[in-house]
């Protein structure tokens, strides 16, 4: 693959030092998860009930049973391993040149990549706790326990993750939009930029280096500086 667009980024990520990188599930698609609005993605799939509406909160207390057996078939993906592009946001951070991770996935991919800086606006599915007595317990409890996961004080356990109907945790919400306004180059990738209010956040970027990269089309297409439409690991192995 040849692009000159990424001949174009790869100078800008050299003349930068406080990268940003916003991203969704698109970023994971080659560590083998799949997302949810590609045609691959679970939403072309067929469940008794839409996505959406089993990913929601009043979902998961009413139908608690089903939104687990979906939950650790679908969602819960703990042997994945990072991708070139979760390595190489890592190692950008430790030579000083990014200033933050922003994420909507919930695969905990970049921490396991060695990012540090990370915003988890949706949570992690590496993190769960006691409804009841706020214990914690690991993803793989949660996978390797069946029906609904009960604490040993007898509560329900649920996922450290933003269900649709909940709001987004404020400190993290806070940090991300600081991390983009100080932000000398914004990168998004991976993501259909459709789920808000996280897609919301680049607007805070004041600055002329906004890059997308995504392999369909998004509606802030218009706004950016540069487009690349190739797989995003791939691309990060030319940077
Ligand atoms: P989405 O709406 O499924 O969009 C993904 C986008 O990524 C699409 O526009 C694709 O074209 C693009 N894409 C897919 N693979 C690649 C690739 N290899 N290279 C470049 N582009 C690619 O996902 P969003 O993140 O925008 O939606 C937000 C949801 C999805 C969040 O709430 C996440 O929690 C949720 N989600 C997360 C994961 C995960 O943690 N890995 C997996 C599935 C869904």
């Amino acid at each position: 693959m040849k692009n000159s667009n990424v001949d174009t980024l790869k100078t800008w990520v050299e003349e930068s030092d406080k990268i940003v990188f916003f991203g969704g599930a698109g970023v994971s698609t080659e560590s083998g998860i799949k997302d949810f609005r590609s045609v691959n993605g679970l939403y072309h799939q067929k469940f008794d009930y839409p996505p959406e509406e089993i990913l929601s909160s009043s979902f998961f207390y009413g139908h608690t049973d089903y939104f687990y057996q979906f939950y650790r078939e679908k969602m819960l993906a703990l042997d994945a391993e990072p991708n070139a592009a979760h390595r190489k946001l890592s190692e950008w951070e430790q030579a000083g040149k990014l200033s933050a991770v922003i994420t909507q996935n919930i695969d905990g991919l970049h921490q396991k990549a060695g990012s540090r800086k990370v915003y988890e606006l949706h949570g992690s599915t590496l993190r769960n706790y006691c409804q009841r007595c706020s214990a914690f317990y690991d993803g793989w409890h949660i996978q390797n326990s069946k029906g609904v996961p009960r604490c040993t004080c007898g509560g329900l356990i649920k996922p450290d993750v933003v269900l649709y109907e909940e709001a987004l945790d404020e400190a993290t919400l806070m940090g991300s939009i600081e991390a983009i306004c100080d932000a000398d180059l914004l990168i998004v990738g991976g993501t259909s930029l459709t789920v808000y209010p996280a897609a919301g956040l680049i607007q805070y970027y004041r600055g002329n280096r906004l890059v997308l990269i995504n392999r369909d089309e998004t509606t802030y297409d218009d706004r950016a500086d540069l487009i690349i439409r190739e797989p995003i690991g791939q691309v990060f192995a030319q940077l």
